[in-house]
């Protein structure tokens, strides 16, 4: 088979990559134990779809994580991991969907509103980049997302609101960690947490004192689901047998 290249941001703060849909799909590669060579690709408009992360296999470029997954899921002969065939799923499914939507606005806000998140991000790219050029990237990113999170609705609302929907999300997701021993998938770690992880870790690991940041930090339960699905991951046997036959 082709390499399998995955582009995605660059680590920091201590996970492999800082964007929160490539942690989910490099999460999922190396729990089904599929072997593939990440490449730092800081410029989203790079991909497929002007997004990150996106996969090269020979000729195939694909954006979208879940596509991706989709995608190489049948090339194992694997289930497709986000069909829902029970209730349980189909409301994991919903917890999904609001943290990869709505959750990861509140996430961009924090990271190109809130005067905190952008300190650190005009800082970073500063240290990547000449001056002149770094300072006009920045000025550049948080002009697009300020752009797209007013466009959304969320820009709309007042720094307090956002805060609250924010940390409303992370005591919602607090209760469903409760409920599932620790994990959100019924047969331990999955998609749904691995999705809903990507979008939460940044904000664990990140030293800005942003609101929801702040919250996340003062969970323990969510720490301890992190340090689950941050440690190596686990190689499903099914995920080997099917990759050799
Ligand atoms: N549905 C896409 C979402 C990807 C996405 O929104 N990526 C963000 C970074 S985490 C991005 O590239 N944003 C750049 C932009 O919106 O211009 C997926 O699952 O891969």
């Amino acid at each position: 088979m082709e390499t399998l290249r995955v582009f995605t941001f660059a680590p920091g703060w201590g996970l492999p990559s800082v964007g929160p849909f490539a942690l989910k799909l490099l999460a999922w590669l190396d729990h089904q134990g599929i072997t593939y060579r990440q490449e730092i690709e800081n410029r989203s408009d790079r991909g497929p779809l002007g997004k990150s992360p996106w996969i090269e296999q020979g000729k195939l470029r694909m954006g979208d994580s879940d596509a991706i997954i989709r995608h190489l899921a049948a090339q194992l002969g694997l289930p497709d991991p986000s069909r829902c065939i029970t209730a349980e799923q189909a409301g994991n499914l919903g917890l999904r969907i609001a943290f990869e939507e709505r959750f990861h606005q509140i996430l961009e806000w924090e990271l190109f509103v809130h005067p905190e998140g952008c300190r650190e991000m005009r800082a970073m790219i500063l240290a990547q980049t000449p001056p002149l050029v770094g300072r006009l990237v920045f000025a550049a990113m948080a002009r697009h997302f300020g752009r797209q999170l007013h466009a959304r609705g969320i820009g709309r609302l007042a720094p307090a609101q956002i805060a609250d929907e924010g940390r409303r999300l992370l005591d919602a997701l607090a209760l469903r960690l409760a409920e599932g021993g620790g994990v959100l998938d019924r047969d331990g770690p999955g998609l749904t947490d691995f999705a809903v992880w990507g979008q939460v870790a940044p904000m664990l690991c990140w030293p800005m004192r942003t609101p929801v940041a702040e919250h996340a930090k003062s969970m323990p339960d969510l720490r301890t689901w992190h340090d689950r699905l941050l440690r190596p991951r686990a190689i499903r046997p099914s995920a080997l047998a099917a990759a050799a036959g």
